[in-house]
């Protein structure tokens, strides 16, 4: 038990006070040693009113109702006793004046002891490793100075506690670098949707006008006889391309049935030259005689007609019998999609017109329509549920991009609302996002997701159990212990992320967790207690919450041996 404050003890004393230690009484720090530099007499520290003789300091009977008198012995301890000493430097008890017994401890870190520890037969070196709180021997005890050695073995885990806090604090640098880096990201995203949506914004303005002047366009259409289903001309155009299509295949098998004559011609003619070269003109025989007459007739006409050069009419065929609607000179899916009504397909007086009245006069026949449309007169092509391909290719033109100016303005919202999101001192919790760290605990494992949700696994299966969501930042001052390896929460004000929210409880509270954060070199849950039924206490350790306590207090010279 003695160990508790012990440390904060001992660190939180200057060794700038060790000046004039000489001239002080007993137990007297040097940071009270201003009370008792008066030789003619004491004046306790809380009640200066009350004045003593300087031989009243430390003559073993209390006289102030503060314990003043008494710095070096623990003749007042009734006072500590009915209020124990906070024995913070600088910060005096109201009722007991002095934070206790003050050690020396030459070659360690002075420090204070509780008064009730003086002369009470027990070396409590953790506290006064000079041993000079037991300086009257009592039941024969005598502590001798281990200060050397204690210092020693405190310099080296001293040094081993800096070394972490230094790796700790580089990995707090690494992680606001990375933060910032993740911020930088979200504003760049931004900027590039900002564009992105102006453009998108602008295409689906244009498509937007494009649908409603198709729409418009098809109110003030005149549906054709056929209900709107296709013209008579459409119906022309498929026969047509029905009959070229016929047509191009008939060409193509006569294209292939002259070129197998050709073929057996060309057999032909080599059996007949042979045999005119072959035969044997002494045999009188005329049937052979005018078969090779009748040759040679037909090879000199051959001759004298010339060998055709027939490449350039293959070539020609080849090309008309592409189904291709650019040599054929027609565009047949404009013509089959076409619904436009006979009327207007047979009475297209609008174009008999000159071209600079005919869209005015296209236009006012468009506005007299719907004016009729709009009057009850005319059917409205709207109704007809015969809707053009055309309108609902645009309103879906439209649409598309419009749904695509929502997901990205949905987007640009979220990530908006992240920048103004709370992410802790330097954004640092940021580069910790959607990271998490387990510990198992009894029959659980717990996971800490940043900023995300706490979570318990039981280790027989089954679902998880949601502990809580990541709601707000929070402080907490903790009095807790810290293991020689570093860890734990140790004292004084601590951040905490408190998750609210979880599954809820059976008879109880909906699940919570609050996580108390400390400086450690990694990020690592050290503890898990349920502080009451469903509600969670995490004890975790990580570089964010680092200050550069160490490097700060060596800089101004402070905890120095
Ligand atoms: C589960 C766990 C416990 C909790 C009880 C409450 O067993 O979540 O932590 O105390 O439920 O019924």
């Amino acid at each position: 038990m003695r160990r508790i404050n012990a440390l904060i003890v001992l660190s939180t004393l200057s060794t700038a006070a060790f000046a004039a230690e000489s001239s002080r009484p007993r137990g007297v720090s040097p940071e009270f040693a201003k009370f008792y530099k008066s030789t003619d007499s004491f004046s306790c520290i809380s009640n200066p009113e009350i004045k003593l003789s300087p031989s009243q300091v430390n003559d073993e009977y209390c006289d102030c109702p503060d314990g003043s008198d008494e710095p070096g012995t623990a003749a007042c301890t009734y006072i500590s006793d009915l209020s124990p000493p906070q024995p913070v430097a600088g910060k005096v008890n109201t009722s007991f004046a002095l934070p206790g017994y003050y050690c020396k401890n030459k070659g360690h870190i002075p420090g204070y002891i509780p008064h009730m520890y003086v002369n009470d037969g027990v070396c409590d070196y953790e506290l006064c490793c000079d041993g000079s709180d037991e300086y009257a021997g009592v039941g024969g005890v005598k502590c001798e100075d281990k200060c050397k050695e204690i210092g020693k073995e405190w310099k080296k885990a001293d040094e081993i506690r800096r070394k972490s806090e230094r790796a700790a604090l580089k990995r707090r640098v690494e992680l606001v670098n990375e933060a910032q880096a993740l911020r930088a990201g979200v504003e760049i995203s931004i900027g590039r949707l900002e564009s992105e949506i102006a453009a998108q914004e602008k295409k689906a303005a244009a498509l937007k006008t494009t649908y409603e002047e198709i729409e418009r366009r098809e109110r003030g259409r005149v549906v054709g006889s056929t209900g709107g289903k296709g013209s008579k001309v459409t119906i022309l155009a498929g026969l047509a391309k029905n009959r070229v299509n016929e047509l191009r295949d008939t060409l193509l098998g006569v294209v292939a049935k002259r070129d197998k004559l050709k073929e057996r011609v060309k057999e032909l003619e080599a059996i007949l030259a042979a045999f005119k070269e072959d035969y044997n003109p002494n045999f009188n025989d005329e049937g052979v005689k005018r078969a090779v007459k009748a040759w040679d007739d037909y090879a000199a006409q051959k001759l004298a007609a010339g060998e055709a050069d027939e490449s350039a009419e293959d070539r020609d065929l080849a090309e008309v019998v592409k189904e291709d609607s650019e040599t054929e000179g027609i565009n047949w899916a404009e013509w089959e999609t076409e619904e436009e009504s006979d009327v207007e397909a047979l009475y297209k007086f609008e174009e008999y017109l000159p071209g600079a009245v005919r869209d005015w006069v296209h236009q006012k026949l468009i506005d007299l329509r719907i004016m009729l449309v709009e009057n009850g007169i005319l059917a409205d092509n709207a109704n007809s549920g015969s809707e053009s391909k055309a309108v609902t290719d645009a309103r879906a033109a439209y649409q598309s991009a419009n749904d695509e100016v929502s997901t990205k303005s949905s987007s640009l919202g979220d990530l908006r609302n992240d920048l103004t999101k709370d992410y802790g001192t330097d954004d640092i919790f940021r580069a910790l996002k959607d990271k998490c760290i387990s510990k198992d605990s009894g029959e659980y494992e717990y996971e800490l997701c940043w900023m995300g949700s706490t979570k318990q696994k039981s280790k027989k299966g089954g679902a998880h159990t949601g502990m809580g969501n990541f709601v707000r930042f929070d402080k907490m001052t903790v009095d807790e212990e810290v293991s020689a390896d570093g860890k734990g929460l140790g004292k004084g004000e601590r951040l905490v992320l408190r998750y609210e929210n979880g599954q809820n409880c059976w008879n109880g509270p909906n699940r919570q967790t609050t996580v108390v954060l400390a400086c450690a070199e990694t990020d690592e849950i050290w503890k898990i207690v349920e502080e009451e039924k469903c509600l969670y206490k995490m004890d975790v350790g990580t570089p964010a919450v680092c200050e550069g306590r160490t490097e700060e207090k060596k800089a101004s010279g402070k905890d120095e041996l």
